[in-house]
């Protein structure tokens, strides 16, 4: 891929990455928990504390999206722990309560029957004071043992891994008190890293990978086992990549660390996925011995995408969320009072040729308004089929505006598609129509391609004036483009 275009993908997730050095360095949090004590609360109720002095503001913001999941105010980023239970998906998100950007990291949740509307729940975790997770709350999963639903995640500073567990359905979460639960690498390993564990039960016994990686060679994760969770064995490692050769300081931005290790079983086959360099890669392969070779690998977005996380549904499929981040400059976002939103729920499967197939819920269907030829107010769809000549241009655009708000673009001699700054292979088979659906809500745009590419894009300042569709006439089938009902009546998604 061309290098000017990966880097708009890297820009995206280094912003805040460079956030959360800054805040780590200058122990904000010590900060802001003592302004906490001196405005008479405790750090806990301050730092949970729900109230959105914004909701007016954050609902007029036609760049909030109206159909994705997102917090109704403030930062959030990586899916954590999405678990289906009792009839409802949960969703925990990594959330900083204390505004637009990134910092103090906590665990937001939401919960759907539907898996297209959310119910904003409390804050599940928050950083303990001088606890193993007193710099932060970071990415993990969740898991049922003895019929209590546990969360698994890692404490920071230094990176750990803990338990929290609820006995009243999921409302509210107990830290295990013996945390941290495994205490840091395995002693003769020296690691880039070591974070974001993935927990699976393998005939009454768990399982969990942890994201890490060794300088010079590259990304990694490690295999521990345990009966009860709460006491872990380390076996040896997982699998392991190989890193960009370009030496960096942080060791995700050159491979060298792998971040939100995903796994599971798929169609007869196993996928892991990981994210490292701004990207988020899947690998298809064989898991033998607990271990995980690799058969395929490939990218699972080629645009502003990161950190996802999936679920096994009740129909047993595979559902996929990641995070969109930002791509606009920290100063935008922060004075906006909001920063990311989640990805649509993606299906995967494997293909014959043993690559992943990636497709939209089909439930998004049930928001389709009407077929109208047009989208208003920036929430809608278009479903395109078309035999692109040498070179397709495909623009939704507003007549009022010079730009297009989403410019897609095929070329069959370079067989490569993008969509506005993003691009990505697409090998067309012969005769292979070029099968497009864009989601467009708000600042996100979500492209997906003959069910095998997917580019995530961000379009700020747009008006919400209707979009029009155009494209070459030729080959044209299977077209709709209209509106999408909203999942929330302000923006706020609750
Ligand atoms: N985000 C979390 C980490 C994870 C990273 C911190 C990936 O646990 O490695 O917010 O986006």
């Amino acid at each position: 891929m061309n290098d000017d275009k990966d880097q708009h993908a890297f820009s995206a997730v280094t912003n805040w990455r460079s956030d959360r050095r800054r805040f780590l360095q200058t122990s904000l949090l010590g900060g802001l928990t003592g302004l906490a004590s001196s405005h008479g609360l405790s750090p806990f109720a301050w730092a949970t504390d729900n109230a959105n002095p914004d909701a007016a503001r954050l609902a007029a913001d036609p760049n909030r999206p109206q159909y994705h999941f997102l917090p109704a105010a403030n930062w959030m980023n990586d899916p954590n722990g999405t678990i289906f239970h009792d009839g409802l998906f949960h969703m925990f998100y990594q959330y900083n309560p204390h505004g637009g950007f990134w910092g103090t990291m906590h665990w937001g949740h939401a919960t759907s029957r539907d898996l297209l509307h959310w119910q904003h729940q409390p804050v599940a975790m928050a950083p303990s004071p001088g606890g193993p997770d007193k710099d932060g709350v970071f990415s993990g999963s969740a898991g049922i043992h003895n019929g209590v639903p546990t969360l698994i995640y890692t404490g920071v500073n230094p990176e750990v891994q803990c338990l929290a567990t609820s006995i009243d359905g999921f409302k509210t979460w107990q830290k295990y008190p013996a945390n941290p639960i495994i205490a840091g690498p395995p002693k003769d390993l020296t690691v880039t890293g070591f974070r974001d564990p993935c927990v699976w039960q393998e005939g009454g016994v768990w399982y969990m990978v942890v994201g890490t990686g060794f300088r010079k060679i590259g990304g990694a994760a490690l295999i521990y086992r345990s009966s009860d969770l709460r006491k872990w064995e380390y076996l040896h490692p997982f699998c392991s990549g190989t890193w960009s050769g370009t030496p960096a300081e942080n060791p995700v931005d050159s491979g060298e660390m792998w971040e939100c290790p995903d796994f599971f079983e798929l169609d007869g086959k196993h996928v892991f996925l990981y994210s490292t360099r701004g990207k988020v890669f899947y690998n298809v392969g064989t898991y033998k011995n607990h271990r995980f070779a690799k058969e395929t690998e490939g990218q699972l977005d080629f645009g502003s995408y990161y950190a996802p996380k999936s679920v096994l549904d009740p129909r047993g499929r595979r559902i996929l969320w990641g995070w969109i981040p930002e791509t606009r400059p920290l100063a935008e976002h922060k004075a906006a009072g909001w920063a990311g939103s989640m990805s649509l729920p993606r299906v995967l499967r494997v293909g014959p040729d043993n690559r992943l197939r990636i497709t939209p819920l089909p439930e998004l269907e049930q928001l389709r308004v009407k077929n109208a030829g047009v989208i208003e107010g920036l929430c809608g769809e278009l479903t395109l089929n078309l035999i692109p000549a040498k070179d397709a241009v495909i623009e939704l655009k507003n007549e009022a505006a010079p730009k297009a708000y989403a410019r897609i673009q095929y070329s069959a001699v370079k067989q490569e598609l993008s969509c506005n700054e993003f691009s990505a292979p697409l090998a067309l088979e012969k005769s292979e129509p070029l099968q497009l659906r864009l989601f467009v809500d708000g600042s996100v745009l979500e492209l997906f391609a003959n069910d095998r590419v997917c580019i995530t894009a961000r379009v700020y300042g747009s008006k919400a004036n209707p979009l029009l569709l155009s494209a070459p006439q030729d080959g044209r089938s299977n077209l709709w483009l209209g509106n999408l009902q909203p999942v929330s009546s302000d923006r706020l998604t609750s």
